[in-house]
């Protein structure tokens, strides 16, 4: 076939919303996309681990450490999931963690913010996990399909998330003068760093409008954020907590809120490795790939010798 048809049969299944399998033929452009998108997206959940990690030692209940254990858990799960789809594109593990670890890839520019509090685990969980849940749920139905499924189970685990967040930060609102504090600190760090999540303004967004052609995002960064907000004024006003933004304020023409910008320039300087916890992370990751070699090293013979023995009976 040449290339005008295979490229109509691409286009073709786009149009009738059905997914592109691996084994598609696909524009060489719309692999690079989601290979870098996926692989980025694993490399976030992977670093994730780390903030939250940061507290399982130090939760204040056996009920509250097992509950952060479990999702720090299924985000290393998540990675893996995406690491897998990205494979299907056909770059291997290695070459991913290698542009993870040599600051090639990005990652997820909020995890390197510091979670200083336990009431940051709440905040954590509460905004970023929400604000990860409004952009993944549209991914569920992205046009390629290792990671719509990828999606699909990553967002049930990724609710869970979000209430034990939320549940983190009633605990803490409806606690101690000294704990509401807590929260409302947590609530000034964590909010425009969340909002930067959903990446720069749509008109500063160099990869926006070839994902919603080739439908891989389905809503835009301005749209996912301006719901974002919609959603969350009304979680902290249970709370009684305060959203950092002067600005904030119900536009009945809009049927949702106005809200001050993000300070782009700090967003800009987090992604390029300049944010207070970026060399941390790496470092982190570094030293935790390192010392997994050994491992990484026993389960590749074990596999090789169980290989030899299905070949040889
Ligand atoms: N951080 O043209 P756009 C989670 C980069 S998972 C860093 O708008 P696009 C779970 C962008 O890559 C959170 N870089 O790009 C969890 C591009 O640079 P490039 C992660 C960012 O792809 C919770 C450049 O700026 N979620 O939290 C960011 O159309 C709790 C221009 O941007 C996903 O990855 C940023 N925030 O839109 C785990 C979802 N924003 O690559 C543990 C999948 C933008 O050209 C604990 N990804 N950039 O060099 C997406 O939906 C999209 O990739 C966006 C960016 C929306 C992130």
């Amino acid at each position: 076939m040449d290339n005008k048809t295979l490229e109509d049969i691409f286009e073709g299944k786009l149009a009738k919303n059905e997914m592109i399998e691996p084994k598609d033929w696909m524009p060489d452009n719309y692999r690079k996309h989601l290979l870098r998108q996926i692989s980025q997206h694993a490399h976030s959940e992977i670093i994730g681990m780390l903030p939250e990690g940061n507290w399982i030692s130090r939760a204040p209940s056996l009920r509250s450490k097992l509950v952060l254990l479990a999702k720090v858990q299924d985000e290393g799960g998540h990675g893996l999931y995406l690491y897998t789809a990205a494979e299907s594109l056909g770059t291997s593990r290695d070459e991913m963690l290698d542009a993870l670890h040599t600051q090639k890839a990005k990652y997820s520019s909020i995890f390197n913010y510091p979670t200083l509090t336990w009431a940051d685990i709440g905040a954590v969980g509460w905004l970023v996990d929400g604000a990860a849940i409004m952009n993944q749920v549209m991914l569920q139905r992205t046009s390629y399909g290792p990671y719509s499924r990828a999606m699909i189970r990553i967002c049930k685990e990724e609710s869970f998330h979000q209430r034990q967040g939320y549940e983190v930060m009633t605990h803490m609102a409806f606690g101690t003068p000294e704990q509401k504090e807590m929260a409302q600190d947590a609530m000034n760090r964590w909010w425009f760093p969340t909002l930067m999540m959903f990446g720069p303004p749509d008109i500063e967004s160099p990869n926006s409008e070839n994902a919603i052609k080739w439908r891989i995002k389905r809503e835009t960064n301005d749209q996912l954020r301006q719901r974002f907000v919609n959603q969350t004024v009304e979680q902290a006003e249970y709370l009684g907590l305060t959203i950092p933004d002067p600005n904030l304020k119900w536009n009945e023409a809009k049927k949702g809120y106005d809200f001050s910008e993000p300070n782009w320039a700090e967003f800009k300087n987090v992604i390029k490795g300049n944010g207070p916890c970026n060399k941390e992370r790496l470092e982190a990751r570094n030293k935790a790939h390192k010392n997994g070699e050994w491992v990484r090293a026993a389960a590749a013979a074990y596999g090789k010798k169980q290989m030899e023995e299905i070949l040889a009976a």
